[in-house]
């Protein structure tokens, strides 16, 4: 799927700004067919944005169900002879959409796009109204899951319902990434699959185009970064050679323009270009290669979140954490726990940062450790169907992210149930899938259950594990973690003999708390924390990674062990830095990379 371009051959449209919006309060919408008219006692929204913290009202940001949005656009009559399409970046989570009351797409799943063709559907002679309802309900077959409890109880009045989630992070709502229209051509560049090689000091870009109509002739311009033409060829697939190539790295983030051009009877029909690295990962002896050299991963789990926007896309933010990422030392950092949105991941390519691309599969444990026997990969939950749709998301995702040079792994879910028999069949198929649509990256899952009772990792390329010794255990007794984590680590490399990445570790604490000796919630403690879980990373030569929880305080749902969300950020929710950033700065700077 390509993220609509201009070029020289195509336009775009950018509908972002402020629609009009409603609640659908008792979740009628569809029976009465809003769609069919404009929305009535409707209120400004901003699109994109999360809805919840923008109000001041309460209802509209604990809302459960359907919100509707709506807006006109016009159509230039130059569009009249190109083929229009409409594309949501995200919207969570369950999505449909009309133009001028005419169904064009509906789509499950909260972080990731999609799109429609409405040239037969948009006027020309006048306004379009476009109108999206967005719900944000969950259940066993989304991701993440969540379900509907309904309560019969004399303690609460009859029909009270929540939807419970089990993940650590607020289930923002709304359209959350930008919507555009743009136009391609009659016979267009309908994707295209670049992969990289190294040989030597060259480096071997091959692609597949998919053209859809006539197919034409197509032309592959590869320009270096001032854009002079380096390599030409022609045909759908192939393979361009670059001598003495720039390999794309963190130091050296250097990226290539790679342009294709259709012809038909000579002209020019269509041109698309992205951007790509040379690049090359593989996992060998213990070791993550990058180029054919080790990384050390340094970084962070993130989250998209911020204050008022919730989840909704904001360049601001973006770049801000970038440069935080830059000024931290740090040279990676996990989607955790869902696809960021293709802007990141361009501007990941750019800075040069390393991202491991995780999937929306969150929150598929807590249920079974809070309520013993209850199983998540069970039929009634985790069963076929979400499978399913999980190999639809994974495709989705690779769909969306392949040519991208920063993505070097793909993470299938975080702290599933791995120690259920279920978990088993269900993640041998969904790596399998994965693997098999894109056998040039490598897979893992993130776990929290210890190695003897991981049924998932003997399928991982990296053993990726969550610890919060001192924490969750052993509160407040810095002194255990150093033992705890080396036995730990130690087990998962004499059991599977792969590479072990830290991806999370850390300590909630309120910016502007101090102590010592330290105790928790205090910037001591984090600082104390952290350095005490790196000093056993530094003496095992196979752990390949670490990864802070969290880049940033972010916001959860709300709850006695969370004060104002979740404080583990090494940034406040507002980016200012704590105690330990410094501390990590330094680190990371000598830090082998
Ligand atoms: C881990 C989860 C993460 C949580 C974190 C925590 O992966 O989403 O926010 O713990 O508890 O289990 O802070």
């Amino acid at each position: 799927m390509l993220y609509p371009k201009e070029s020289e051959t195509r336009e775009v449209k950018n509908l972002s700004g402020v629609w009009r919006f409603k609640v659908d309060r008792e979740n009628t919408g569809l029976e009465e067919a809003w769609y069919s008219k404009p929305l009535e006692d409707t209120i400004p929204m901003p699109v994109p944005s999360s809805y919840n913290d923008v109000t001041q009202d309460i209802s509209i940001r604990d809302h459960i169900g359907y919100v509707w949005y709506e807006r006109e656009f016009f159509v230039p009559s130059s569009w009249k002879d190109k083929r229009i399409f409409i594309r949501i970046g995200s919207a969570s989570h369950f999505s449909i959409v009309w133009i001028n009351g005419e169904k064009v797409l509906e789509h499950k799943g909260g972080f990731l796009p999609f799109e429609a063709e409405i040239t037969q559907i948009v006027k020309f002679d006048g306004e379009n109204r476009l109108t999206v309802a967005v719900s944000n309900i969950l259940d066993w077959t989304t991701l993440p899951p969540g379900e509907m409890r309904a309560f019969n109880d004399p303690m609460h009045p009859p029909g009270y319902k929540t939807l419970e989630y089990y993940f650590d992070f607020y289930n923002y709502s709304g359209i959350h990434r930008p919507v555009y229209l743009y136009t391609v051509p009659e016979n267009y560049i309908s994707d295209i699959r670049v992969t990289t090689d190294i040989k030597g000091f060259d480096g071997e870009v091959s692609y597949r185009v998919e053209v859809k109509g006539k197919k034409g002739n197509v032309e592959i311009i590869l320009m270096d970064k001032n854009k002079r033409e380096i390599s030409k060829r022609y045909g759908e697939e192939g393979t361009l050679t670059v001598r003495n190539a720039q390999f794309w790295e963190p130091d050296n983030p250097y990226l290539y323009t790679f342009k294709v051009n259709l012809y038909n009877d000579n002209k020019l029909e269509d041109s698309y270009s992205l951007q790509t690295g040379i690049r090359k990962v593989e996992i060998k002896d213990d070791k993550f290669l990058l180029n054919g050299k080790p990384v050390y991963f340094k970084g962070f789990g993130k989250h998209e979140d911020s204050n008022i926007r919730g989840k909704g896309f904001d360049p601001v933010i973006v770049l801000k954490d970038f440069y935080l990422l830059k000024w931290i030392n740090a040279n990676s950092f996990r989607t955790s726990h869902y696809p960021y949105a293709e802007e990141v991941l361009d501007l990941a390519d750019e800075f040069g940062i390393l991202v491991i691309d995780e999937a929306p599969a969150v929150g598929m444990n807590m249920f079974s450790l809070m309520s013993p026997g209850r199983k998540v990969f069970s039929e009634e939950r985790a069963g076929e169907r979400t499978l399913e749709y999980h190999i639809q998301v994974m495709k989705e995702l690779i769909a969306r992210d392949k040519n991208h040079p920063s993505v070097v792994m793909w993470s299938v879910a975080n702290e599933p149930a791995s120690q259920e028999d279920g978990a088993e069949d269900y993640f041998r198929r969904v790596i399998a899938a994965t693997r098999s649509m894109d056998p040039t990256r490598p897979v893992t899952l993130v776990d929290c259950m210890r190695a003897e009772e991981s049924k998932t990792a003997k399928y991982v390329d990296v053993i990726c594990i969550n610890r919060y010794y001192s924490w969750y255990t052993d509160s407040g007794n810095l002194d255990i973690i150093e033992y705890q984590l080396e036995k730990d680590i130690l087990d998962w490399y004499a059991r599977y003999k792969k590479p072990v990445f830290l991806t999370e570790y850390g300590a909630d604490t309120i910016a502007g708390l101090h102590q010592d000796p330290p105790v928790m919630f205090t910037e001591e403690y984090q600082e104390e924390m952290i350095k005490r879980f790196n000093n056993v990373l530094d003496r095992l030569s196979f752990v390949i990674g670490e990864h802070v929880w969290c880049f940033a305080d972010f916001v959860t749902k709300q709850g006695i062990i969370r004060v104002m969300g979740n404080r583990k950020g090494v940034f406040t929710r507002e980016r200012y830095p704590k105690k330990v950033a410094f501390y990590l700065k330094e680190r990371w700077e000598s830090k082998k990379a």
